[in-house]
């Protein structure tokens, strides 16, 4: 009986929460072996710029991010911050938060930087991203990246949505006006504010 409670609870530490497969995560924060937790803002209780730890080459323009995403449902956010051992997340690589379906895969080949930040080869930072779940509370995983002008988004086999789906969800308003003849586009747009915070604050 204990043994199959303490299963449970390995499969249940094993399948939980999300992984940052790219770009590489700062220290992996899934499983068992470790102090950290993704439920600490803003990194998982990892620190950055840890010795020996992973630092990836991304594109001026901006790069790829790929989630392993463990819950049947997420909203994704995804920030970045300037420096070599980033705490502010100061810059949002998705305006449009991401409401993805399913666990498995997801793949963004390309997260554009915002028009106003200016980066240049060699500069150094780091990408959080936070996912929203059920419970309401705020997920935390970050990866330390440099820019290079030779870096390349992922592409073909290495940037696959595997059982993943997701929509921006500010986009929602463009694609329900033009489905739903008529309907004033502010009002919709409201409407669908209306609708995500009330999940939001169902679920807090
Ligand atoms: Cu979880």
């Amino acid at each position: 009986m204990v043994a199959t409670l303490l299963l449970l609870a390995v499969a249940q530490l094993a399948t939980a929460h999300f992984g940052l497969e790219y770009p590489t995560w700062r220290a992996t924060t899934l499983g068992t072996g470790h102090n950290y937790s993704q439920w600490s803002y803003p990194c998982a209780g990892v620190p950055g710029n840890i010795a020996g730890g992973n630092r990836t080459d991304w594109p001026l323009t901006g790069g790829s991010v790929v989630l392993d995403l463990h819950h049947p449902w997420s909203y994704v956010f995804i920030n970045l911050g300037l420096g070599e051992n980033v705490t502010n997340f100061n810059y949002t690589l998705t305006p449009q938060f991401l409401n993805t379906t399913g666990n498995g895969t997801l793949c963004l080949p390309t997260l554009p930087l915002p028009a106003n930040l200016k980066v240049e080869d060699g500069t150094e930072a780091s990408i959080q991203v936070i996912t929203v779940g059920e419970s309401g509370a705020g997920l935390y995983n970050c990866a330390d990246i440099t820019f290079k002008a030779d870096a390349k988004p992922l592409a073909g086999d290495a940037c696959q949505n595997n059982n993943v789906t997701s929509v921006a969800v500010k986009d929602q308003k463009a694609t329900s006006a033009g489905a739903v003849a008529g309907m004033n586009p502010v009002v919709l747009s409201s409407v669908v504010g209306l609708a995500v915070l009330f999940v939001c604050g169902m679920s807090l």
